[in-house]
């Protein structure tokens, strides 16, 4: 996968508008300051960033003319080093990506790309509705582009930081973009993180797979709404979206059901899920009973459970986040006329933040339950010994790292 770890996925608009939520802002590093003057040091960087872009297939011609005013931003900076002190709930999550407002926007959008999604729909194979959500995600139908030069944000990212490596590629790749002609310097804009346009691509995701619709000669995912549309269904069809599949299904499950079985990793055909009595929430028959396919449940047990199929795992490509692909596939039911989520959500019952991932994993190493790295990161290990806990207290045992379940270990239950 091509992914920074940091940043959810090649289209890093979603992560400005999962952390545009953050209440606190960890203060900049003390040499933050230091660095937004055109110092010798950063002449200096630049200087030596133009003879290795020069290597890359980048003119001089083309380097100045990017460069020409840029200096580290301490606002990229800034937004580099926050860090959302609470987790949100999958469900604040859905509420404004998938609000009412939101679905409005979009059917008025549809209305007017109608035309241009059916033909995208049957040239890359891809949901049309899919492609119109993801742009509702990534830029709120090209509302939201970012107003930073991305030459200057990605400078900044790979002069100083934390991001340098991700930055120096970016940065390389931006001015390839630019060798090449596709939009001028001065009109290059998008995130601090260089996501750019209707689709908030990264450099490197728009030299793979950005795509020309209009047939003018440039790729202009900024300004050419069929051509930032297109390189969305692009990018799912290389990415393996399968033709005329769904994304997945809310689902209910049996009483009894083995929550155990309740992960990304672990697939079976769909006709498997069915005979352990699992039926879709909608009241509807499934359409297949071959499908490899798994049950995810974004809040625990006390929420909605979903079952997913070969698009989401490509939806997920986009950007790997489960809370990011069920917006995109809730989004694009709500937009065809379809339900949004059905079940309720467990809003008593909030998920955990880093550090409180960290205190639960300490808790369970202190009552025997783990024996993994205290990393704040719930994998099968974690997620094994929470049900192993759960198990033993008596209660539903699906592995989720909830409050509830935190404070319960605090109490030293
Ligand atoms: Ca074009």
């Amino acid at each position: 996968m091509r992914r920074f770890s940091w940043i959810c996925g090649p289209l890093a608009g979603a992560v400005l508008f999962m952390t545009a939520f953050a209440a606190t802002v960890v203060s900049a590093p003390d040499n933050a300051a230091a660095a937004t003057t055109s110092s010798p040091a950063f002449q200096r960087w630049v200087k030596q960033f133009r003879k290795r872009a020069r290597r890359a297939g980048v003119s001089y011609k083309t380097f100045d003319r990017a460069f020409r005013g840029v200096k580290p931003n301490p606002d990229v900076i800034k937004a580099a080093n926050n860090q959302p002190e609470f987790a949100r709930p999958v469900w604040k999550y859905l509420e404004t990506a998938v609000s009412d407002v939101r679905v409005e926007k979009g059917q008025v959008q549809f209305a007017e790309w109608k035309k241009t999604l059916a033909r995208l729909q049957k040239r890359y194979g891809v949901d049309k509705y899919i492609i119109l959500s993801i742009w509702g995600m990534e830029s709120s139908f090209g509302s939201y582009k970012g107003t930073h030069n991305v030459i200057e944000a990605l400078a900044t990212l790979a002069y100083r930081g934390r991001r340098k490596r991700f930055g120096r590629t970016q940065l390389l790749a931006a001015l390839k973009i630019l060798q090449r002609g596709d939009i001028p310097a001065s009109q290059m804009m998008g995130s601090w993180a260089g996501a750019m346009g209707h689709t908030q691509f990264i450099p490197t995701t728009y030299n793979g797979y950005a795509v020309d619709y209009n047939g003018d000669g440039r790729r202009d995912i900024w300004n050419t709404v069929s051509d930032a549309l297109a390189s969305t269904g692009n990018y799912l069809r290389r990415s393996g979206w399968r033709r005329g599949e769904p994304w997945g299904h809310e689902v209910l499950l049996p009483k009894g059901f083995k929550y155990s079985l309740a992960s990304k990793s672990h697939r079976k055909p769909l006709a498997e899920w069915v005979a352990l009595g699992v039926k879709r929430a909608d009241g509807k028959k499934f359409d297949s009973w071959s499908r490899s396919s798994s049950i995810i449940l974004p809040a625990g047990a006390k929420g909605p459970a979903f079952i997913i199929f070969k698009n989401f795992r490509t939806i997920l490509r986009y950007n790997n986040s489960i809370a990011y692909a069920l917006a995109v596939s809730k989004l694009a039911d709500r937009l065809r006329g379809r339900k949004g989520v059905i079940g309720t959500w467990p809003q008593n019952d909030r998920p955990l933040t880093k550090v409180q991932k960290k205190e639960l994993q300490k808790l369970l190493v202190r009552r025997g339950y783990y024996r993994g790295r205290i990393d704040g990161r719930i994998g099968n290990g974690t997620a094994a010994a929470i049900r192993k806990y759960q198990r033993r207290i008596g209660v539903v045992a699906d592995g989720y790292p909830g409050a509830q379940l935190l404070g319960r270990l605090r109490r030293g239950s």
